[in-house]
């Protein structure tokens, strides 16, 4: 076995590979790029090389860097991970030359199954059943031709693509001289290579895939099948193992085609082999994945095998298991949470952040990220994977049910309630599930953010009303001064006050009423008697008349997250002490106007201002802005220095109070 090996990737397949390492005694080498500084794969490994620059092609795809930081650590083999170089055969061949393992299988093999043309010319001299098509060279006359005599509709697909580019669908013979043209234009400049294959387009199949390892003594091995068919735009999004509701004999005929393609390239390492199922149940082969995938923990669940500790096995000239020794029980799911915005078309969210939950001590949580870590927008969206395992299918959804609603992220947007929704979805209960599933049930899965209710909105004020005479949040340093307390009291008075909060873009007052040890909250639609039983750092645990619950509030500037029974609420503070954030940022307050730099900051903590004072200058999208002090009072913080990134809109810039209030 290896002493030492470095990991060629990033995130939480970084750190995954990492655990493995160090149970089978390995050293481990992380390389980082400039966003990942401090990102946790840097933290645990045992050395961390940093390789480059944050865009990919400057570090993690900088072959020759890496292989020199191996090479400087005295690592003896490279793990590559997935995505990045995992599937480049010239990164594999220059590791052998470098006298260097690479962990996966030879150039060759990598090579061959690249080319989605030798892979299913090798397939179908095997007898791996593969997709009616054409992958012979003709001119574009003769291709239409060949079209013609699959039948349409036809898939023009990229020889040397993957994840759907350079794939176009063709549904008569009208547009196919158009489609073959843009298919190879976008295959010419994604892969340098515009060869291109025909095939009969399956309608509305199932992906499932079936594990696969070989070993370098010839052995060759299957692990079970996942069903991935839940994606959208080829990103995969939820994975299961076993696939459900295979007959016996549609298992057995999938996993021997994956075993006879694994054997007829003489597969080593880990694979996946894909097919497409249709829906009369015959399965065709689609293309071989020569690298660990996102989505092998749901094997790990079902079978007990460690994947990674079985590469590194092979890789330093191990055996595999005997296939009579992998038994598979139960049924798991993996749900991919990502940062991205399901009400804007999915669009990648990018930031630091600021709150994170996870069920790790019930569920397995692969990931790799951290409160206070930027989501940076130089890599994929994908920030954890929640495994569960269960008895059956319907246990499982339950649980990845759970998972969800126990994992809580603010600072960015993430895509968890449209992951609920499908596990929620009756035609996900039943399996009814192709690759159409997202499309044909949009109307279901992207439907408007939950309208808060009353718990939330207490929560949030609760919150508010607690955290301001927390240590740090106190004016006087007298404890039992009247001018301690923040409980507005007033002598003779029961003391009152109104709360203002941001409600699905409209300002609701909610009137306080302090008691000796709670408040009476007067809602738009009801009153409750209300008790703080604890607060710590976000996490709130009160009660609103009888019943008790548990949030966690994030409050960011005039933004707060409110995080109760399993559920994300996104609400609006308005302090009428700090001048209205919300309004202010609009009026060229407090609040930063839009993401930029400060370039000179002119006053101090602690001096009185009058209305109008400049307070710093910033500079965003190449214009100046000045801060100016947006009533008489007090300045309490600045929140940044000369040279600061202001990351995002909104955020405070400085903390002012009032002088006198009336
Ligand atoms: C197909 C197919 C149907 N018929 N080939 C998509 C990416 C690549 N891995 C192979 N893919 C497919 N190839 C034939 N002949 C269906 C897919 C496919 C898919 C197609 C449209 C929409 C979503 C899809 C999800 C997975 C696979």
């Amino acid at each position: 076995m290896f002493n030492k090996i470095l990991i060629a990737n990033r995130g939480e397949i970084a750190l995954r590979i990492i655990r493995s390492a160090e149970q089978l005694g390995i050293r481990t080498v992380a390389v980082f790029s400039d966003a990942d500084k401090f990102s946790p794969h840097v933290v645990s490994a045992d050395e961390a090389i940093h390789i480059g620059a944050s865009p990919a092609p400057q570090s993690y795809l900088a072959f020759d860097k890496i292989i020199a930081a191996a090479k400087r650590t005295g690592a003896e083999a490279i793990h590559p991970g997935y995505g990045f170089l995992s599937e480049n055969a010239d990164f594999a061949a220059a590791c052998e030359q470098a006298g260097v393992c690479f962990i996966g299988p030879p150039a060759n093999v990598i090579r061959t199954m690249g080319s989605k043309r030798d892979a299913k010319a090798l397939m179908a001299k095997s007898g791996v059943p593969i997709v009616p098509g054409f992958i012979g060279d003709l001119s574009n006359e003769g291709l239409e031709a060949e079209a013609e005599k699959i039948g349409y509709p036809v898939l023009i697909k990229a020889s040397a693509g993957g994840g759907g580019r350079g794939m176009r669908l063709v549904q008569s013979g009208n547009n196919f001289a158009a489609a073959l043209l843009s298919a190879r234009r976008e295959a010419k400049s994604a892969f340098g290579d515009d060869s291109i294959l025909l095939e009969k387009y399956i309608e509305s199949p199932r992906h499932i895939e079936v594990q696969v390892f070989g070993d370098t003594h010839g052995n060759i091995i299957h692990l079970f099948e996942r069903d991935c068919s839940v994606q959208r735009r080829y990103q995969k999004l939820i994975e299961e193992a076993p696939a459900s509701q295979l007959t016996t004999a549609e298992q057995e005929q999938i996993q021997r085609a994956a075993l006879t393609a694994a054997e007829a390239i003489g597969y080593v390492g880990a694979g996946t082999v894909e097919f497409v199922l249709d829906e009369r149940g015959d399965v065709y082969f689609i293309e071989m994945n020569t690298r660990l995938q996102v989505e092998h923990p749901v094997t790990e669940m079902i079978t007990g095998q460690d994947l990674v500790a079985l590469q590194l096995r092979i890789a330093s000239g191990g055996t595999l298991p005997d296939q009579s020794d992998i038994c598979a029980a139960g049924h798991a799911i993996e749900v991919r949470l990502c940062a991205e915005d399901s009400a804007r078309d999915f669009a990648p969210s990018i930031g630091t952040i600021s709150h994170l939950t996870l069920p790790e001590r019930r569920y397995r949580v692969d990931h790799g990220i951290a409160v206070g870590l930027d989501v940076s927008p130089y890599y994929d969206s994908m920030i954890a994977k929640l495994i569960v395992c269960a008895e059956d299918r319907a246990a499982a959804i339950k649980h990845a049910i759970r998972a969800l609603e126990q994992s809580e992220v603010a600072g960015i947007t993430t895509n968890r309630d449209f992951l609920l929704r499908i596990l929620a979805h009756p035609n996900f209960a039943t399996a009814r599930v192709d690759t159409h599933f997202i499309d044909r049930h949009q109307c279901d899965l992207l439907v408007a953010p939950p309208h808060p209710d009353a718990s939330a909105i207490v929560a949030a004020v609760l919150f508010l009303l607690t955290s301001r005479s927390q240590p740090g949040n106190v004016i006087s340093s007298e404890p039992n001064s009247p001018w301690h307390r923040r409980d507005a009291f007033r002598m003779n008075l029961p003391n009152n006050e109104q709360v203002h909060i941001n409600v699905d873009d409209v300002t609701q007052v909610i009137a306080v009423e302090h008691l000796e040890d709670g408040f009476l909250l007067k809602l738009a639609q009801t009153s409750a008697s209300c008790f703080v039983d604890s607060l710590n750092g976000a996490e709130i645990i009160f009660r609103m008349d009888a019943e008790r619950f548990s949030a966690r509030v994030v409050a960011t500037g005039a933004r707060m997250d409110v995080f109760l029974g399993g559920r994300q609420y996104v609400l609006g503070y308005q302090d009428p002490l700090y001048a209205e954030t919300l309004d202010d940022a609009a009026a060229g307050g407090l609040a930063a106007p839009m993401p930029g730099v400060v370039l000179e900051v002119f006053v101090e903590v602690g001096q009185v201002l009058t209305a109008g004072t400049p307070i710093m200058l910033i500079e965003a999208m190449k214009i100046e802005h000045t801060i100016t002090a947006p009533f008489d009072g007090l300045l309490n913080e600045i929140c940044f220095k000369a040279g600061d990134q202001i990351t995002a809109e909104g955020i405070p810039l400085a903390v002012m109070e009032p002088t006198a209030l009336s």
